[in-house]
């Protein structure tokens, strides 16, 4: 281990000891005192199209939404009291099982859309604000502590700024500031180096509103997002994607920065923690959840199986079936049965076993799965 490293390590052990009001969750911290969110699983045949209708969303049950009175604008002081006059929002995240891919949807409300205005000090532009952490590491994300507090200022032109840009920004959870609504067909700003994560397929986005700049009314936003674990200024095919798995814990949150024709008038946040823009440690937890049972098949037979030795034809197999199941039937296709839920069988030949069928039955009724030509020995 380099010094650097120690360091980095001793670094994020201190900053996490000195978070007030959060939770220990497998070895991490959490933002509102380890409240966890959820995130709804679509259906395979009811993934959202991503055009700014809301339609399919309309499967999505009301617990999964988060709206304004969640927000506390901890950065200008305004607090939880937020006035839906001002700005009123509601937020929903999905996932589909099988995919890399977190689905948010944006609906919002205000009575100043502050957008096409840039400046040389910097955007005038209402923005929705999202960090991820997909494998819920936790620590900063976007300025490394080992490196000098001049390397810090994101206006910096020094070395060891760039070095910490390039190498470290947004490489291990992801910062992007979504424009509401898009100014020049720019719709995020990734604080980070690795710009590419804005791009299709790595994520994908459709707006829905009608007013002109200074102008109230209604936006939607609805995009896809990949969050990753290393996610490196060449591009996506050095990355690795987090892989989201059912009942798995993420860390995320959202911040909107809500500019109405003047200085910005707040940066609310799920978090109440405005460090949750670059520090992952600061995110709340987020459950990806199973399919809701009006959703899920009654039974559905499905396995997989392993090669456990070769030489000795020995192959376990697994019972991945969905429903409650009261018997187990396993034909191994050369006239050996089982009725073990994960039995593990020895083939008396090699060669390519053509059709091995889990047949089973329960209160809901009954239900089979062959693999044709995929248990195979040499
Ligand atoms: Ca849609
Ligand atoms: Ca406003
Ligand atoms: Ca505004």
């Amino acid at each position: 281990m380099s010094i650097q490293r120690f360091t980095y390590g001793l670094l994020l052990v201190l900053s996490v000891m000195e978070l007030p009001g959060a939770e220990f969750r497998g070895g991490l911290r959490l933002a509102r005192e380890g409240r966890e969110f959820k995130i709804f699983q679509f259906p395979r045949d009811q993934m959202p199209r991503i055009d700014g209708k809301t339609e399919d969303w309309a499967i999505v049950p009301k617990d999964y939404s988060y709206a304004t009175d969640l927000l506390n604008d901890t950065e200008d002081g305004g607090g939880t009291q937020i006035d839906p006059g001002d700005l009123k929002v509601n937020v929903t995240v999905g996932w589909v099982k099988g995919l890399n891919r977190l689905y948010v949807l944006y609906e919002a409300e205000d009575d100043y859309w502050d957008f096409g205005r840039f400046n040389p000090k910097g955007y005038r532009n209402d923005i929705f604000e999202i960090a991820v952490d997909g494998d819920l590491s936790g620590g900063p994300f976007i300025f490394n502590p080992v490196y000098e507090p001049e390397a810090m200022n994101w206006n910096s032109k020094t070395d060891a700024y760039l070095e910490n840009h390039f190498t470290f920004s947004g490489v291990h959870a992801q910062n992007y500031h979504f424009f509401t609504p898009p100014v020049n067909n720019a719709w995020v700003l990734v604080w980070g180096c690795q710009h590419w994560i804005g791009e299709f397929p790595q994520s994908n986005h459709a707006y829905d509103y009608d007013f002109e700049p200074g102008e109230s009314g209604r936006l939607v936003l609805e995009l896809w997002l990949t969050p990753y674990d290393y996610a490196p200024y060449e591009g996506p095919a050095g990355a690795i994607e987090s892989e989201l798995e059912e009942n798995d814990v993420i860390g995320l949150s959202w911040s909107i920065l809500d500019f109405d024709g003047g200085a910005r008038e707040g940066h609310v946040n799920l978090a109440h923690d405005v460090r949750m823009v670059k520090d992952a440690s600061y995110l709340c937890g987020f459950r990806l959840m199973p399919l809701e049972p009006q959703f899920r098949e009654a039974i559905r037979a499905e396995w997989s199986f392993k090669m456990v030795d070769m030489s000795r034809r020995l192959v376990a197999f697994q019972d991945e079936s969905l429903g409650s199941i009261t018997r187990w039937h396993w034909d191994f296709g050369d006239g050996q049965t089982s009725s073990e839920q994960h039995p593990i069988h020895q083939f008396q030949e090699r060669g390519v076993h053509q059709v091995v069928t889990l047949r089973v039955e329960g209160p809901e009724g009954q239900s089979a799965r062959t693999r044709y030509w995929e248990v195979m020995l040499r």
